[in-house]
Parts: C-alpha cells; structure tokens; sequence
C-alpha cells in the first residue's frame, strides 16, 4: 500500500511541476519564512486540471480508510477543491454533503459564515496545503464554533514543517501537531519528502534540491 502511495505521490509531484502549480524561486510564506518553492494551488486553473487535482484527492482519502460526515473547504481557496473533492467523491460512489465559510461575513452581521449543507457530525476539511500549520487551526477552530467535529484533514502537500505558536517557530511538527495534540486525521497527497525525491532524479533539477534541502534543514521537521 505504501509503495502504491508513494508512486501517486510522485505522480502528483510532477503533474504539479508541469502544470506551473509547484514553482522553484524566492517566495515567502505565511509564516515569513523565505522558501525556495511555492505550491499554488490557484493555478490548477482549467476544468481538465481541477478534475485530474481532485482524483488524486479521493485516490488519497480512500487509500487512507479516513470516514467522515460533511466537507468543509475553507475559504478561499479550499472552496473550489471542497466542491470538486465532493464531486469526485459522488462520481466514485461516496455522496456526501459539503459547505464552505465566507470570510466577510463577520463585517455585516447577518448571522452564520457559513455556505452550504450543515456542519455536523465528523469533519473533513480539504485544503490545498499546511505549512506552520496556521491555516488549518483556523478551519478547526471554526468548525468547533460550528458545534461539530473537526476529524480530519485531507491536504495537496504537507511541506513537513514546524509549527509556529504566536508568530514564533516552535521544534515541534505543524501536522504532528495536528494529529497529536488536537487529534485529527492528516492524509496528504504528497510531502516535501516526495519533492525531494523527484528533485534528486534528475541532474537538471539539481540547484533547486540543494535549495530545497537547506530549507528543510532550517524549517523542516526530523
Ligand atoms: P500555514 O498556515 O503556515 O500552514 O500555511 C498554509 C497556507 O499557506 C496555505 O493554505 C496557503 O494559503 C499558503 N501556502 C501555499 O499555498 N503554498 C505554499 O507552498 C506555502 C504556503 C505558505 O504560505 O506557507
């Protein structure tokens, strides 16, 4: 099972590259750490794109035997892989209902951030990527305000990094974290691991494994 994994994985590594979603540069993130890639997530930006991203999601979540009620898909940008998750999910067998926040709702208030079916019961939350892991301690928090489970998150890439606490970088995993401390499932298609792997095959790829590598030495978890 684990080689079947670590193949997608791989797969998902290069589809990534070649759809220009998985980039090799100076970026900063949302921790203010200085990262030599960005994953982003925005540009799977055709229909053809989506629909293959959101296969690789389902092939993830049904590998990993995690069960769940209702789909949340944090707003923005896990709106559209919420739905198409959902979608995929229903097209393979498994109908279930799904939602998403609004972030502005707060400024109006008019009662209830959030959209669609109702939040109850296990959740599984689908987002593009954790990194410090900020992102997705918000949409636990939020579903917990919600009245029901936070379960399990289903991500694109886990960048295997430690977690930040108040802005600060901590020794402990972001995803162990999650996992361990607040309890929920974590299945993500690939990891930082498997960028690695891909970037050390090919002798082309070499400036950006050396790069990568230093930054998992600096941020990245054992
Ligand atoms: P954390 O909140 O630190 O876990 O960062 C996760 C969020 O950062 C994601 O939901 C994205 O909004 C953004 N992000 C990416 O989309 N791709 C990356 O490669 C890195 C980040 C990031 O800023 O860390």
């Amino acid at each position: 099972a684990n080689a079947t994994r670590d193949a997608m994985a791989q797969e998902f590594v290069q589809f990534a590259i070649e759809s220009g979603v998985l980039r090799f540069g100076e970026f900063k993130t949302k921790a203010g750490r200085l990262s030599p890639y960005f994953f982003n997530a925005g540009l799977f930006d055709d229909g053809a794109k989506i629909g293959r991203l959101a296969q690789f999601y389902a092939q993830a979540l049904l590998a990993s035997g995690i069960e769940f009620d209702v789909i949340f898909g944090p707003a923005y940008k896990g709106i559209p892989l919420g739905a198409a998750v959902s979608v995929e999910l229903a097209r393979l067998g498994y109908n279930k209902p799904f939602a998403y926040n609004r972030k502005e709702a707060k400024d109006h208030g008019e009662g209830g951030v959030l959209v669609g079916a109702p939040l109850k019961g296990r959740v599984l939350i689908v987002d593009d990527v954790i990194s410090a892991g900020t992102a997705v301690r918000e949409s636990i928090a939020l579903i917990r305000s919600a009245g029901a489970t936070p379960h399990a998150v289903v991500i694109a890439l886990d960048r295997q990094e430690r977690a930040t606490e108040n802005g600060e970088d901590v020794s402990w995993s972001a995803v162990q974290y999650v996992r361990d401390t607040l309890g929920l499932q974590v299945c993500a298609i690939a990891q930082l691991a498997h960028l690695l792997q891909h970037l050390q095959r090919d002798d082309n790829f070499l400036s950006h494994w050396q790069a990568v590598s230093a930054y998992r030495t600096r941020y990245g978890i054992e």
